[in-house]
């Protein structure tokens, strides 16, 4: 080593980062659980997610993953490769150059869409190989605290079957979840009421009911629904119309008697600017892979805080429960089982609490057996 040293001094040769960024490799990978699923607005057919690896030139490994579920698979591989070439030898460690680089070469396609989730997976895999070199949780990086975050349990999708929806829920009640969430916007009338109501009478009156609209509705028919909701006591109303018909969203808050919810769509702040501005929203719910790093995730905590609203992300429960450990005003995480079957080390959720690894990074990775080739 020494020797290596006197040579690369004697020839001058530029020294190599440590966490400089040698390799980078995309995969893709299916959920145990998967299976076809539907909501208001999407007919799924499969649980998938696309997996991106970098290698440090410390030999370090940082991983992280996105849910594709069966969209646009060329679109998002050609993203990755472009991404590949862009990171290859730059400092892991320098998010926030790679932030900026990334954003300035994506304005001319637009900086939403494909291009944002890509950086997502690049962000996330380099804060976590970071923390892997330094022996360090994340949340320990972002000057967090480990503190068990309630979840809820999420899915009661439109596609179950009566006994599906009052299985699923059922399940979750039992592993001591306080809260669930369903889906509402079913085209039968007079469906999603008959449906909250079995799910009401599933779970008891100790547990939470949320509803999920996924954009499915008017104005007029989520004003109509949440009147009714409101007299089954559920908890929140998430997106209960088009997601960026602001002025829509003050009428249904003013109408509805029920908390509102949004911003899983949201590829940047505006929503959440222009909703708060309007006294809209009572929920954020920030998608960490659509903002795009670690860092636009916590700037939106920020903005909601100073509007006063709390932050309840949107599905990623393995990388929002140690971010919740680092900002004042998390109000718990979303829950779904599907990496649980195909990672190294599952997250700790126990009587309605996840708790966050204390392990350096992230803290878990997608087995090696449970990766596929990206498509070409
Ligand atoms: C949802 C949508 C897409 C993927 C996972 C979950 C849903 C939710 O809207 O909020 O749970
Ligand atoms: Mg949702």
């Amino acid at each position: 080593m020494a020797a290596a040293h006197a040579a690369g001094a004697l020839l001058s040769l530029p020294a190599v980062t440590p966490t400089a960024i040698r390799e980078v490799a995309f995969h893709s990978a299916r959920s145990a659980l998967s299976r076809p699923i539907a909501d208001a607005t999407h007919a799924i057919p499969g649980i998938r997610f696309v997996v991106a690896r970098i290698v440090l030139e410390n030999g370090i490994v940082g991983e992280s993953h996105l849910l594709s579920f069966h969209y646009s698979p060329h679109a998002i591989a050609g993203a990755c490769r472009d991404m590949e070439a862009f990171l290859r030898g730059r400092d892991a460690a320098d998010t926030a150059g790679v932030i900026r680089d990334w954003e300035t070469e994506s304005e001319y396609f637009g900086h939403a869409g494909i291009n944002r989730w890509a950086l997502g997976l690049a962000n996330l895999a380099m804060w976590d190989a970071i923390g892997r070199t330094r022996g360090e949780p994340v949340w320990r990086m972002l000057g967090g605290e480990a503190r068990p975050v309630p979840v809820y349990g999420s899915g009661g999708w439109l596609s179950y079957s009566d006994a599906e929806l009052v299985d699923e829920v059922r399940g979750y009640a039992k592993r001591g979840f306080a809260a669930v969430k369903v889906k509402v916007g079913s085209r039968e009338k007079g469906r999603d009421l008959e449906r909250l109501a079995r799910v009401l009478d599933a779970v008891g009156p100790n547990v939470r009911v949320m509803m999920d609209a996924n954009q499915g509705l008017s104005v007029e028919a989520a004003l109509a629904l949440a009147r009714e909701a409101r007299r089954f006591g559920i908890a929140w109303f998430e997106e209960p119309i088009d997601h960026a018909d602001f002025d829509g969203y003050a009428e249904v808050r003013e109408g509805a008697g029920i908390p509102i919810a949004m911003g899983e769509r949201e590829y940047d702040l505006v929503a959440l600017r222009e909703l708060a501005r309007r006294g809209a929203i009572d929920l954020w719910q920030p998608d960490l892979l659509r903002l795009g790093s670690v860092e636009a995730w916590r700037a939106s905590a920020a903005l909601a805080q100073a509007h006063a609203i709390p932050v309840l992300p949107h599905y990623y429960r393995d990388y929002d429960v140690p971010l919740l450990c680092t900002v004042p005003n998390g109000a718990g995480a979303e829950s779904f089982d599907w990496i649980d079957a195909i990672v190294d080390r599952p997250l700790r959720v126990e009587g309605g609490f996840a708790y966050p690894r204390d392990e350096p990074g992230w803290g878990f990775a997608i087995r090696d057996d449970a990766l596929s080739p990206l498509v070409r």
